[in-house]
């Protein structure tokens, strides 16, 4: 198995692995990046939430010219069809590759790419920093739910190789009104916590009828997919279960780290607009999180 991304997620899948004694190896950038964890004997220190483990992680670069079957990828969402392009002479017809990333965009633009090979997407609800370079903290135990792209495909039997006790995966096919959901959630909450710099649980104050005007365009931007959810319901229970929590999109504005804005709000204003469906409050959401970014001089895609 390859990874794909030396961030928290890559860093936990590898580290699950390893833990589970599945052969794997994790992709890293670049020769730099190879070299400055070898500085370190590739260790990982890994809180597994409860035991502290010593992991001698097994890396290599992009260049590395073994043939990769199955394919974990978890880059942000912008890096991911260049990272992936790079990896593609060492792809072979019959080679899986799965995708992490949040948002909707990065898995089309790889299906794309990757004609021939088969395509999963996850949505993947685990927490996981890196407290310093070479430490990794699970501070939450979540699911990784994953299905087929677009094919009907059954699941691949090397996700039954991964032990449940560290990996709580759960098949779902189709995966899309996942995805669409989890985008959703993530519209509501993730670009108002940006604009008022606030924690997820002071958005419904802070935003007030912004949020149910834009409540009110996602859901019906979801029934366009087919989904008929009561999504004002789950994102102010999201909300009340994270409210003390500093979104992702936060993180990374404070971060100064690029933001996954294009492929979560701005996939789903381009959505509508390709539906015919007006969406003025989230249109206006769309300008308000990225005039914040230009403001902190961070890109607006
Ligand atoms: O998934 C999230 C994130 O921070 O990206 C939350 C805040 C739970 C929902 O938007």
């Amino acid at each position: 198995m390859h990874i794909l991304g030396p961030g928290s997620l890559g860093l936990l899948w590898a580290a699950r692995l390893q833990l589970a004694g599945i052969d794997y190896r994790l992709i890293v950038r670049n020769q730099q990046q190879l070299e400055s964890w070898q500085r370190r004997d590739n260790q990982l220190l890994f809180n597994d939430g409860s035991q502290r483990h010593a992991l001698t992680l097994a890396l290599e670069t992009a260049a590395h010219d073994t043939p990769i079957k199955q394919l974990i990828v978890a880059t942000k969402a912008h890096t991911a069809l260049a990272a992936v392009q790079l990896l593609q002479p060492r792809l072979a017809p019959a080679s899986d590759i799965l995708m992490l990333q949040n948002g909707l965009g990065a898995q089309q633009a790889v299906a794309r790419a990757c004609p021939g090979q088969r395509l999963y997407a996850a949505s993947v609800t685990d927490g996981a920093w890196q407290p310093a370079p070479g430490e990794l903290v699970w501070a939450g135990r979540g699911r990784t739910t994953l299905g087929p792209l677009s094919a009907d495909t059954d699941s691949p039997a090397w996700l039954q190789t991964l032990p449940p006790a560290l990996f709580d995966w759960h098949w779902q096919n189709p995966i899309m009104p996942t995805l669409w959901r989890k985008l959703a959630i993530n519209c509501a909450i993730n670009p108002f916590t940006l604009i008022y710099d606030c924690c997820n649980g002071e958005v419904p104050e802070r935003a007030g009828a912004w949020l149910t005007a834009c409540l009110t365009e996602l859901e019906q931007l979801l029934r366009q997919q087919g989904i008929d959810d009561d999504l004002t319901g789950i994102v102010h229970q999201v909300i009340r279960n994270t409210a003390t929590n500093s979104s992702s999109m936060r993180q990374d504005l404070h971060a100064g780290r690029r933001t996954e804005i294009d492929y979560i709000l701005g996939y789903a204003c381009r959505q509508a607009r390709h539906d015919g469906l007006p969406v003025p409050a989230l249109e206006r959401l769309l300008q308000s999180a990225q005039i914040c970014l230009q403001q902190h001089q961070l890109p607006t895609d």
